[in-house]
């Protein structure tokens, strides 16, 4: 990352930091979960056989790479833009798919980790080598915008993961917006949303016994303490999780186990926490086809086709504008 990249980041994690920790309710926002351990965690999450929304998408990809890629597939071939390319595990069973099927395409994988851009790169050389790729590191709207100028051909931008649940409704249509915004008449927009189910499976999912989501969670208060010269004593804070059905929001929370004042000495700051004093730190909404219609409508997006897994646990959706 850019030394005046790092910097502006810094800055922001340490004011948002101080806002969200003096305010009442306390609040912390999940996108700084997100460091080098925090993405780790986050691939063990993936792993972790509760997490059910990894292999639902998976195998979504696998079942309907076919009908995927006819619906992609365009007469002068078509841009893959992919928003949060993490590993790609999951994107190369329709890369693949493409590969073998001799459609032309290219791939254009947008991070704002050059790391993670790097790694992927890598890997597709070996895997696939056919694949003709193009990593962009950025934002991911400073590099859609670059990209809203490319109208030779269509362009398909996936979002995989259901990324977008970690917004509230308001910034889910921002941020389906600016894509949109992105987008020519034509272009596609295929994105991943969990969907409303049974509330244990919920819970099980972001509550798992072996405690990876815990230590992602209170990964947030690991970086506070790293970056921010702070002294939060984790074993004083419990991961904690709720699920409402009306609404279909997972909420995570880190819960302080007792009275006790923390330092964050590069903020000059001591923030003092009641016994069962709460932050929050995470939403993960989870959607039916409703919401996700008005969503899409809000944010003058037209929705076309949905793809789903056996449980109807999880869908991805083809959006066009
Ligand atoms: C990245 N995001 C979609 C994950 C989710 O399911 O909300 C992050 C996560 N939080 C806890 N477990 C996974």
């Amino acid at each position: 990352m850019k030394k005046d990249t790092q910097t502006k980041h810094n800055s922001e994690f340490a004011s948002e930091v101080q806002e969200g920790l003096t305010a009442f309710p306390k609040y912390l926002s999940s996108k700084f979960i997100y460091d080098k351990k925090g993405d780790k965690l986050f691939q063990d999450i993936m792993n972790l056989p509760d997490y059910y929304l990894t292999n639902c998408e998976f195998d979504i990809l696998e079942k309907h790479k076919a009908a995927l890629s006819d619906y992609f597939n365009a007469e002068s071939g078509f841009d893959l833009i992919e928003l949060g390319a993490g590993d790609g595990k999951k994107t190369k069973i329709l890369l693949k798919y493409l590969i073998d099927n001799k459609i032309d395409f290219k791939y254009l994988p947008i991070d704002i980790s050059q790391n993670i851009l790097d790694n992927l790169e890598d890997s597709l050389a070996r895997e696939l080598p056919k694949v003709n790729v193009e990593t962009l590191q950025g934002s991911y709207f400073d590099v859609l915008k670059e990209v809203s100028q490319y109208k030779l051909r269509k362009k398909v931008i996936m979002v995989l993961g259901s990324n977008i649940g970690n917004l509230n409704h308001d910034s889910a249509i921002e941020f389906l917006k600016n894509i949109q915004i992105a987008m020519n008449p034509g272009d596609m927009l295929f994105m991943g949303f969990d969907q409303k189910k049974n509330p244990q499976t919920i819970l099980d999912a972001y509550n798992d016994q072996t405690g990876v989501t815990e230590a992602f969670n209170k990964n947030l208060l690991e970086r506070i303490n790293r970056e921010l010269e702070a002294d939060f004593n984790l074993n004083k804070f419990k991961h904690w999780e709720t699920y409402n059905p009306e609404t279909g929001t997972a909420k995570s929370f880190l819960i302080s186990t007792e009275e006790q004042t923390v330092a964050i000495n590069a903020l000059n700051l001591n923030i003092s926490f009641k016994s069962w004093e709460s932050i929050h730190t995470e939403i993960s909404q989870k959607y039916d086809d409703e919401v996700v219609d008005w969503l899409a409508d809000q944010a003058g997006l037209k929705l076309i086709e949905y793809f789903t897994d056996d449980q109807h646990f999880y869908k991805n959706y083809i959006f066009e504008k």
